[in-house]
């Protein structure tokens, strides 16, 4: 004879408590799309500026292909990109305005890395820049490759993935450094100008905006050409919500696929009235299902390449050749082109 509860009612709290706890992470998680609806507006974290991927011109309007992100979901959700507000955050702050609920997502060149994903109650919802740490120098120092910087000082900023990064590589590469970790943005790029290091060390991309955008003289700047780690870039949304994390997933998608189809801001209006291509057609909704899957209107798609434009319009004018920093698209080309951007089909 058992003595003490029967097994099934000492159970009982237990499951009690699961259920309550789902409903309660439910409740403050679990209906993102409600709250944006609710707001009129996506809050959407960014840097606090960082040309080509989120900054603000001279009348305070944010650009960039994060901003452009962030627009597209809430062209594919309240059908204004405009409906946008965007929260500027260094890179320490980013993850704890996620959690906290101060946005709805976080499009800020932040890395997909393992720890991330699992570790921080959030999740990645796709990739939208493939990009690498590297290193810029003064030209005048004659350093011709990373594997010269023994005894360097690097500047790094505080919160990002590029101080492990660089701390592993210097390791494997017996290279001795001395990291100088500073955390507001504009103050690594002011001590790296006022010499106070030798070397700035972030992802690629960050690299040419910065010798563009930030630095006086860039031609007495070089980027050296070893890129020593992969950095996926892509957003973020909170753990919990499916359903909010396929919409910014397939809105990144949308973009991708709508260039991989020659869906453009230009001509997406007339292929909406005449196209016989049944991808395009689920794409824009002229066939339905796509939109309503998620919980919102069949035009999400359309809004987003008439009002954003697709993946192709959105890098050339940010970081592309219509824009200062003039990337090459690499990594960033259409798979059938020899880059990585393999949008997963809208069907
Ligand atoms: N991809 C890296 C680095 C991202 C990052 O924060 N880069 C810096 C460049 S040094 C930046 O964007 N800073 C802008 C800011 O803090 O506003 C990460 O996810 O940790």
């Amino acid at each position: 004879m058992r003595i003490g509860f029967p097994s099934r009612l000492f159970k009982l709290p237990a499951i009690v408590g699961a259920v309550l706890l789902a409903l309660m992470t439910h409740a403050a998680h679990g209906a993102t799309l409600d709250t944006v609806r609710q707001r009129g507006m996506v809050l959407c974290g960014t840097t606090t500026g960082f040309a080509g991927f989120s900054a603000p011109d001279a009348k305070g309007v944010w650009h960039g292909l994060d901003v452009d992100l962030c627009r597209a979901v809430a062209a594919a959700v309240l059908g204004d990109a405009n409906k946008t507000k965007i929260v500027p955050l260094d890179a320490q702050q980013r993850f704890t305005a996620l959690q906290s609920g101060e946005i709805d997502l976080l499009a800020r060149n932040t890395t997909v890395t393992q720890q991330r994903d699992t570790a921080l109650g959030i999740i990645h919802a796709g990739v939208n820049f493939y990009d690498g740490q590297g290193f810029m120098v003064l030209k005048s120092l004659g350093v011709k490759s990373a594997k010269e910087l023994n005894g360097a000082t690097v500047c790094l900023q505080a919160g990002t993935s590029n101080e492990n990064t660089l701390a592993d590589w210097a390791r494997a590469n017996r290279i001795e450094y001395k990291p100088v970790v500073i955390e507001q943005f504009n103050e690594v790029v002011n001590a790296f100008a006022a010499g106070r290091c030798d070397v700035f060390s972030t992802d690629a991309s960050g690299l040419a905006s910065i010798r563009i955008s930030k630095l006086h003289n860039p031609d007495d700047y070089v980027v050296l050409p070893e890129i020593i780690s992969k950095e996926p870039l892509g957003p973020f949304v909170r753990k919990g919500d499916d359903n909010w994390l396929n919409i910014v997933s397939w809105s990144l998608s949308a973009m991708i696929e709508a260039e991989e189809y020659g869906i453009t801001s230009a001509n997406v209006d007339q292929l909406k009235g005449s196209t016989e291509n049944p991808n395009i057609k689920r794409i824009l909704g002229v066939t339905a299902g796509a939109g309503k899957n998620m919980g919102l209107g069949e035009d999400w798609a359309y809004n987003i390449v008439k009002q954003v434009g697709n993946y192709g319009e959105s890098f050339e004018r940010n970081v592309g050749q219509g824009s200062p920093l003039k990337l090459q698209r690499g990594l960033n080309a259409q798979w059938n082109q020899g880059g990585l951007m393999y949008a997963l089909p809208i069907r």
